[in-house]
C-alpha cells in the first residue's frame, strides 16, 4: 500500500514539476519527490564519455565551481561501473539515459555516448534553474533522427547562423542537421560536380566540428538531378564529390531528387545510383551513416501510382537507405494514414521532411506560430523527422524548438506550451512582446499550396463581433477590447525594436516589426475615425482618415522597398485577422461618412484587381502581384506539369493595353509546344507571334486584351519551371 501511495505521489509530483521544470524536451518519465537546491560546488567523477560530453562538462564545471567537497556527480555509460539497480533502469533504446539524484550524489548513465550527453544536458538545465533532482529521471527519444533540413530556396543560412543553430540543436536534443540549401550551387546544378572553394570548405569543416560537439549528425546533401547523365562518368563525379566531402569530415550523406524534370526522374536509375554509392562508398568507408534519398515523387499528391515510381524505389533500393516524404502534399502535416500508405509503397519507414516553417513560397510573411498539426501516433512509423525552416534562421527556432519537443516525446507534446517556452528562450526579458508579435504573425496568407496556420486566435472572435455590429447598426460593444489589443501591439513593437535580448532575431524580424507598428497605429486611428463619426465630429473624422491613409501609404512604401526578393517581395504582417479588420472598418466608416455627408473620400489605397487565370490544378491558388505597371505571377518553386491544352496566365480587371509579356522558363528545349495568346472575352483567342527558339522571351504585344495565357498546344504533357511570367499593362 505504502509503495503504491509513494508511486502515485511521485507521479503527481512529476506532473506538477513537468510544468515548472525548465526542461526541453520534456523527459519521458520523472519520478521525483521534489528538487534540492543546487549547491555552489560539485565533484565530478567522469567515466566513459565522448568528446561532446567532455566539452560540456568542461564548459559547465569549471575550477570555480568544482572541488573535493562539492556534490558528487558521477557520469558515464552502461559499460561503466554503476550499481546494478541503476544500470537496469537505463532504457535499452538508443540515446536513452537514466538519472538518479539525492542530496549526496547524482548519477547520470547513458545507454550510449549520446545518451550520456543528453543526461548531462538534462542535469545542467536543472542546475541552471538552481535545482537538483531528488529521485529518478528515465528518458529516451521517440524518433531516431530528429532535426532540421536546410532545404529551402532563397538565401542559404550564413556560417554564423549555422553555428548558432548547431548549438541550439545540442541544447534541445536534436541529433540531425541536413545541409541542402537549394541555392548553394555546389549542392545543386550547375556546380555539384565541383569541389567547394577553399573558404566554404573551411567553414564546412568548422560546422562539422561544431556538430560533433553538439552530438548532431551533419548530413551533407547533393541535388544532382537537374542535369545528371546516367553514365559512369557522372557516377564517378558523384563518388568523387562524396570523397571530397568525406575528407572535410562528412560522415552522413543524402541525395535529393526533388523538384526536377526529365531524365533525372527515372526511379530505376536513381535506385541504381544510390545502391552504387551505398556499396562503393557508404559500406566501403569507415563510419559512414546510412544514405538518405529525397525522391522526385516526395508527396502523395504527386505520386503516379500507375508509373510505379515509389514501388520501384521500395523494391530496388538497398534496405538501409532511408527515403524522405513530405506527406499528402508538398506542404502538409503528417498523420498516421499517410505514414501507413507511404511505408507500404517503399517497404520501410519513411523519413519525414516537414515543410514547416519554411516560407520560400510566401517570402513576404514570417511564420512564428506554434509547431502543430502532426499526429502523435506516428512515432514508430517514421525513421526520422526533420523540419524545413525559413531563411530566417533565428526566427525559425520558435518552430524548431517545438519539433525538438514533439519528436522526443510525442505523447506529452503540447504545441502551445512549447511555443511559450520557445519565446522565453529566444527573448528571456521581452518574451511578452515577442508573444504579442508572434501571435499575429503565424499565417501564410493565401498561397499556391493552400497551407494555412492559425493566427490571432484569441482576438479573432472580438474582431468578428466588432465588424458584425459595425455593419449591422454601427454600434459596437467591444471597442475597448479591440483598442486594448491594438495598444498591446503598438507597445510590443516599441519594446521589440529596442530590445537587447536577441539582436540576431531583431535583425531578421525588424521590417516586419516596423510594419506591425504601423498596423497597430492604423488600427488605433481607425477606431478614432469610428468615435469621430459617432460624435459627428466631421473635421476630426477627415483628419484621422488622412492619418490612416498616410500610415497605409507608409506601409505600402515598406512593402515596396524592404525584402524585395523576386518571388513574394514585401512585408506582410497580421494578415489573417488584424489587417482585414482594419481595412474593412476603414471602408465601412468611410462609406458611411460619404453617404451621410455627401462626400467622396476614396475608399482604398492599394489594391490589385487582377488575378491569375489557369486550368492547372497545381496553380489554382498561385498569387499574382502588381508593381507599378508590371503584373507578375508569383513563380512557383516546383516543376509544373501541363497536360495538352493546359494554360496559365492572367485575367485583368478589364480589357487594357498589353504592352509586353516576359517569359523565362526552365525545363523546355524551346517554346514550340507553347502558344502565347490574348483574348478580350476568354473565348476568342489571338496568337501572339514568338521566336520559339528562345526560352527567355520579351514579347512586344501592344494590343488590347483582358486575358493573357500560355497554352500547351502539343499532344504531350509538358513539365517546366516558371522563372518569370509577367506582363506590362497600361
Ligand atoms: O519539399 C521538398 C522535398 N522540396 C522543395 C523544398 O526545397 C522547398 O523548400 C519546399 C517549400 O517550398 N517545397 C519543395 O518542393
Amino acid at each position: 500500500m505504502k509503495t503504491r501511495l509513494t508511486l502515485i505521489f511521485s507521479l503527481f509530483i512529476s506532473l506538477i514539476f513537468a510544468q515548472d521544470v525548465p526542461l526541453n524536451p520534456v523527459p519521458q518519465k520523472m519520478e521525483l519527490s521534489g528538487f534540492g537546491k543546487a549547491p555552489e560546488t560539485f565533484k565530478i567523477d567522469q567515466q566513459n564519455t565522448d568528446k561532446a560530453t567532455q566539452h560540456l562538462i568542461a564548459s559547465y564545471f569549471t575550477s570555480e565551481n568544482t572541488n573535493n567537497k562539492g556534490l558528487k556527480i558521477k557520469i558515464g555509460d552502461v559499460k561503466d561501473k554503476f550499481p546494478k539497480k541503476f544500470l537496469k533502469k537505463v532504457p535499452s533504446r538508443a540515446e536513452s539515459y537514466f538519472i538518479h539524484g539525492n542530496d549526496k550524489k547524482i548519477t547520470v548513465i547513458g545507454r550510449d555516448a549520446r545518451g550520456t550527453y543528453y543526461g548531462l544536458r538534462t542535469l545542467i538545465d536543472l542546475l541552471n534553474a538552481g535545482k537538483t533532482p531528488l529521485g529518478e529521471i528515465t528518458d529516451y527519444p521517440d524518433v531516431t533522427a530528429r532535426g532540421v533540413v536546410e532545404g529551402f530556396y532563397g538565401t542559404p543560412w550564413s556560417f554564423n547562423h549555422r553555428m548558432r543553430q548547431l548549438d541550439f540543436y545540442g541544447a534541445n536534443k536534436l541529433n540531425t542537421y541536413i545541409y541542402g540549401p537549394k541555392d548553394d550551387p555546389y549542392h545543386s546544378s550547375p556546380n555539384w560536380r565541383k569541389p567547394y572553394p577553399e573558404e566554404e570548405a573551411t567553414q564546412i569543416k568548422k560546422l562539422i566540428d561544431r556538430a560533433k560537439l553538439n552530438e548532431v549528425d551533419f548530413v551533407w546533401a547533393i541535388h544532382p538531378g537537374k542535369d545528371i547523365k546516367w553514365n559512369q562518368e557522372d557516377r564517378e563525379n558523384l563518388l568523387h564529390k562524396f570523397e571530397l566531402m568525406y575528407d572535410l569530415g562528412v560522415r552522413a550523406f543524402a541525395v535529393f531528387f526533388d523538384d526536377i524534370s526529365g531524365e533525372g526522374t527515372d526511379p530505376n536509375q536513381q535506385a541504381d545510383l544510390l545502391n552504387y554509392l551505398n556499396e562503393n562508398f557508404v559500406q566501403a568507408k569507415d563510419g559512414v551513416k546510412p544514405l538518405i534519398l529525397c525522391p522526385t515523387e516526395y508527396n502523395k499528391g504527386w505520386s503516379d501510382l500507375e508509373g510505379g515510381y515509389l514501388k520501384t524505389l521500395g523494391k530496388e533500393l538497398d534496405e538501409s537507405i532511408r527515403i524522405m516524404w513530405t506527406g499528402n502534399h508538398v506542404i502538409a502535416d503528417i498523420d498516421q494514414e499517410t505514414m501507413e500508405w507511404i511505408n507500404e509503397q517503399i517497404q520501410r519507414e519513411a523519413f519525414i521532411w516537414w515543410n514547416y516553417p519554411v516560407s520560400d513560397y510566401v517570402r513576404d510573411h514570417v511564420l512564428l506560430g506554434p509547431a502543430y498539426g502532426n499526429e502523435k501516433s506516428i512515432a514508430n512509423k517514421v525513421s526520422g523527422f526533420v523540419s524545413n525552416p525559413m531563411e530566417h534562421a533565428e526566427a525559425s527556432k520558435i518552430a524548431i524548438y517545438g519539433v525538438a519537443n514533439y519528436t522526443w516525446n510525442m505523447e506529452n507534446y503540447d504545441p502551445q506550451e512549447s511555443w511559450q517556452k520557445a519565446l522565453r528562450k529566444l527573448m528571456p526579458n521581452d518574451h511578452k512582446a515577442l508573444e504579442i508579435f508572434a501571435r499575429h504573425n503565424s499565417d501564410l496568407g493565401p498561397n499556391g499550396h493552400r497551407y494555412r496556420r492559425e493566427e490571432s486566435v484569441a482576438f479573432a472572435p472580438e474582431a468578428e463581433q466588432f465588424l458584425k455590429q459595425l455593419k449591422a447598426n454601427g454600434k459596437v460593444e467591444n471597442l475597448e477590447r479591440i483598442r486594448d489589443e491594438f495598444n498591446a501591439m503598438l507597445e510590443a513593437s516599441y519594446v521589440l525594436l529596442n530590445s537587447k535580448d536577441n539582436q540576431v532575431l531583431n535583425k531578421e524580424i525588424e521590417p516586419w516589426v516596423e510594419q506591425f507598428q504601423l498596423t497597430a497605429q492604423a488600427g488605433l486611428s481607425t477606431l478614432n475615425m469610428y468615435s469621430a463619426l459617432k460624435e459627428n465630429k466631421n473635421e476630426d473624422f477627415e483628419q484621422t482618415y488622412k492619418a490612416v491613409k498616410a500610415m497605409k501609404s507608409q506601409m505600402y512604401k515598406i512593402d515596396q522597398t524592404e525584402n524585395q526578393n523576386p518571388y513574394q517581395p514585401g512585408i506582410k504582417t497580421a494578415s489573417l485577422v488584424v489587417t482585414p479588420l482594419i481595412d474593412s472598418t476603414f471602408v465601412i466608416l468611410t462609406k458611411t461618412y460619404n453617404k451621410r455627408f455627401e462626400r467622396n473620400l476614396p475608399l482604398r489605397a492599394n489594391y490589385n484587381p487582377h488575378q491569375g487565370y489557369t486550368n492547372v490544378a497545381q496553380l489554382k491558388n498561385q498569387n499574382v502581384r502588381l508593381k507599378n505597371r508590371k503584373l507578375a505571377l508569383n513563380p512557383p518553386l516546383e516543376v509544373i506539369k501541363m497536360e495538352p491544352q493546359a494554360y496559365l496566365g492572367f485575367e485583368l480587371e478589364k480589357s487594357s493595353n498589353i504592352k509586353q509579356v516576359l517569359l523565362k522558363l526552365e525545363g523546355l528545349e524551346d517554346f514550340s509546344v507553347l502558344n502565347l495568346e490574348i483574348s478580350n472575352n476568354g473565348t476568342d483567342w489571338e496568337e501572339i507571334e514568338l521566336n520559339k527558339k528562345d526560352n527567355e522571351l520579351k514579347v512586344a504585344v501592344n494590343k488590347s486584351g483582358k486575358f493573357i495565357r500560355i497554352i500547351n498546344v502539343s499532344n504531350e504533357d509538358v513539365a517546366l519551371k516558371i522563372k518569370e511570367f509577367s506582363a506590362i499593362i497600361k
